[in-house]
Parts: structure tokens; sequence; C-alpha cells
């Protein structure tokens, strides 16, 4: 019989839990789910999501209450008591209060900017980017040093971070394993324990990686903990809280700036506008729904890491190329909802390779924390399509069809891509 590596778990309720960035896509869904297993659930957020989309003139297609009607539908519908505090994680002085006050066990940090294209339009936005993500960590981590040492940080990394080696060696989790080696020159050496090479593919991406390594040097300094989590593209709308009442329900982005692949090319489909592969579609990713992620992030919350433990997860659930996460859209939209789907391949404004080998290793979730996806793509998909098809979401994806095709380049240029062949 194999041994069990599975971790002991600690009980969650009861246990205070921050999250940063509590009012976005994931931050919200977290709160929810924590707070109906029974965890003390605090946040922060400062509103930059809701005002990044509404600069790229755009709007959550999910309509999303403010963070006021949040708070009263989660006490009335889940009975769910939300400690919010509107804040800036860079205002150190009032988060290091909050922080004090609250004496959190485990802080989830979602509170940074999510968006590569976003940080390649230009230099004010790449430094804003940078700014945010990679001050508001070492703010916090000074923080974590001096009020609440013992508490673990699950902070939110990105598979980006390690780019697609073209040697095609395995992405391992953060770290080399114990039995990985360097031949060179005829001698030898163990690479075990040291991090793996980062080839981050926006500035975005980079400012992901500079954490990574703020984190791995503050574990090891000052015995803070963390897990860092590289997180694959994520997609779909649904846990059982977000879905128990409209109020509840969490933002969701298709604009070429804030919204992920499979969530664009499903309001593409609904919207009749054709799904933009960008170049060849080739471009391989780790992807994972939104409910599998949740149920990660409560797995590693409810086993922390050991003081001066730094530990990295990747948190994916399978990978795909964009062309199959296409079909696999085509295929839903056709067959399930009756929609006269168009695929089509565009200029791709990125500078990424279009095809490549990619094997990335994901055992640490399952085998050390228990995970087991509940949720296949095709299914989510499919709840998904559910969603967007209601009138009143179909009509605020119209609404904005005009935001749908990008017009970021990488190197710099500000025009509309152009359509390659319809397939
Ligand atoms: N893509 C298309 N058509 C589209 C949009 C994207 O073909 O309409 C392609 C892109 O070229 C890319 C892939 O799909 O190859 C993924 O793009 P994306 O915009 O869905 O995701 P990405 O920019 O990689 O970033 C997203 C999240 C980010 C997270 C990252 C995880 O926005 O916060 O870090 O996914 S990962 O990609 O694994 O690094």
């Amino acid at each position: 019989m194999k041994e069990s590596k599975l971790k002991p778990q600690k009980k969650l309720e009861g246990m205070r839990v921050m999250i940063l960035g509590i009012d976005g896509y994931l931050g919200w869904t977290l709160a929810l789910r924590l707070g109906s297993l029974g965890c003390e659930v605090s946040g922060i957020d400062n509103q930059s999501r809701r005002r990044w989309v509404a600069e790229r003139r755009s709007h959550s297609i999910v309509p999303i209450e403010n963070m006021e009607n949040r708070l009263q539908a989660a006490r009335e519908v889940l009975g769910i008591e939300i400690a919010y505090r509107e804040l800036d994680l860079l205002d150190r002085s009032a988060m290091q209060d909050f922080i004090q006050e609250v004496q959190p066990e485990a802080i989830v940090h979602y509170a940074e900017c999510p968006s590569a294209p976003y940080s390649m339009l230009d230099a004010e936005h790449a430094i804003e980017v940078q700014r945010n993500n990679v001050l508001g960590t070492l703010g916090l981590l000074f923080i974590m040093r001096d009020v609440v040492p013992e508490a673990s940080l699950v902070k939110l990394g990105t598979m980006g971070e390690y780019g697609t080696p073209l040697s095609g060696r395995p992405i391992f989790e953060g770290v080399f394993p114990p039995e990985a080696t360097l031949h060179w020159d005829d001698r030898e050496w163990s690479l075990g324990g040291e991090l793996t090479p980062r080839d981050p593919s926006s500035l975005y991406h980079v400012s992901k990686v500079q954490d990574t390594i703020n984190v791995f040097e503050a574990c090891k300094w000052w015995n803070l903990r963390s897990y860092d989590v590289m997180q694959g593209v994520i997609f779909g709308v649904h846990t059982d809280q977000v879905s128990a009442d409209p109020r509840l329900r969490t933002r969701f982005d298709i604009d070429e700036c804030f919204g992920t692949v499979i969530n664009r090319f499903v309001a593409q489909a609904v919207a009749g506008i054709p799904l933009t592969i960008y170049g060849t579609g080739g471009q391989t990713r780790g992807f994972i729904s939104l409910e599998d992620a949740m149920q990660c992030m409560t797995r590693l919350i409810s086993s922390p890491p050991e003081a001066g433990q730094y530990e990295v997860v990747n948190q994916i659930s399978g990978t795909r190329d964009i062309r199959e996460l296409a079909e696999v859209v085509n295929r839903v939209g056709k067959d399930e909802f009756g929609l006269p789907v168009v695929v089509q391949r565009v200029e791709n404004p990125r500078v990424e390779a279009s095809s490549h080998p990619f094997e990335p290793i994901y055992e640490k979730l399952p085998d050390q924390f228990g995970f087991e996806s509940t949720v296949s793509l095709e299914e989510e998909v499919h709840r998904t399509f559910e969603l967007l098809t209601q009138p009143h979401v179909r009509d605020r994806i119209l609404e904005k069809s005009d935001l749908i095709l990008p017009t970021t380049w990488w190197s710099g240029d500000q025009r509309l891509v152009e359509t390659i062949e319809v397939l």
C-alpha cells in the first residue's frame, strides 16, 4: 500500500483568516466559502480592480453589488459575518493596525493586479502594476514579521512565472527536487532545494517573480511561513455560495486586459463574436476552475506550513492548448445551447512561443493536501454558458463587445489585431 503523504489538517471552524483583495473574482468567492465553513473571515480591498476595469471602459458582465450590499447579502443568505475594511495594502500603518486587531492565523494575499496586457500598455501601467504588486507584498512581509510572525501567508503567484522552457524539462513546483543534478564539464552537482529558473512572460508576471524571491527570503530570514501558489489560468462562475443568490455573484471580466481566455471565449460565443485564438493557438497552459481553486486554497489554509517553511504548489487541474479550449467552447455552445459559434485565428499581440513542450508537475496539492478536482472543463463551461446566456448578462456583454479584440501589443503598438483565418 502506498504510504500516505497527506499533511494533518487543522479545524477551519473558528480559524481567523484575512483575505487581501476580498472584493475580487477570487477574493469574494473564497470569503464566502471560508465563511460557510465556519472561519472568522476578515478582509481588505481598495477597490482598485473595479477602477482598473472601468479605466479600460469595461465592467463585470455579471452584475455585482457594492461591498456594503455584498456583506449584507452574505449575512442574510448564508449567515456569514465578514469583518471588512476598505483599505490599501500599501497603507502600511492602517494595515498594521487592522492585522494587530484581527490577529489572523492565515493571510490570503490576492491583492494584486492580475493582468499581463494591462502591465504591457505603457510605462505608467507597468510601473503601477509592479508598484502595487511588489511593494504591497514587501510591506506585508514586514508587517507579518513584526505583528503576526506565526501566521501563514498563502500568496497567489502564477504558473506564468516559469514560462515555457524550450528544453522541455519538467516545470517543478518552485524548487528542484532532491534528485535533480547538474552535469557540466565532467562534474556533477545536486540542485535539490534551489529555486528553479523563471522566465516570466509579461511585466505583470515579472512582479510575481519578484514576490517569489521576497517571500522565499523572508521565510529564511524571519522564520515566516508561506505557501506560494502558482495558479494556472482560472475560469468559471460557480461555487455553491456565489450561486446561492444573484447578490452574491462574483465578478466576471471579458475585456482584453482582465478577462481570461476561457471566460472570454464563452462570452464571445454568447455575443456572436468569433472566438479569438491568438496566433496558432498552440500555446499550452495549465488551467483550473474557480470551484477547484477554492478547494485548493481551503486545503492549504487548513494545513499550514511550519515556521520558516517556504513551499510552492502548482495549482492546476490539467493542461490544454488554446485550440482545444476553443473546440470545447464551440462544441458546448453549439450542441448544448444552440449558438452559432464561429472560431477565428487573429494576430498574436503577445510575445510567446506558439508551440512548445509543457510538462508541469502538479503533485503536491493532490498528494499532500488531498485535492481532487470536482468539475471538468466541459461542465464548468456549461455552467458559464448558463449564466452568460441570461438576457441581462448577454446585454452587458453586447454593450462591451468593442472591447473584445485586443489592441495591446507587447511591442508597444496600440492597434487592433487582424483576423488571420476563420476556422
Ligand atoms: N489567449 C487567446 N485568446 C484570447 C485570450 C488569450 O488565444 O482571447 C491566449 C494567450 O495568448 C495566452 C493564453 O491564452 O497564451 C492565456 O491568456 P490569458 O489572458 O487567459 O491568461 P494570462 O495572460 O496568461 O494571465 C492569466 C491571469 C493571470 C494569471 C495567469 C496564469 O490573468 O493573473 O497569472 O493567467 S498563467 O497563464 O498560467 O500564468
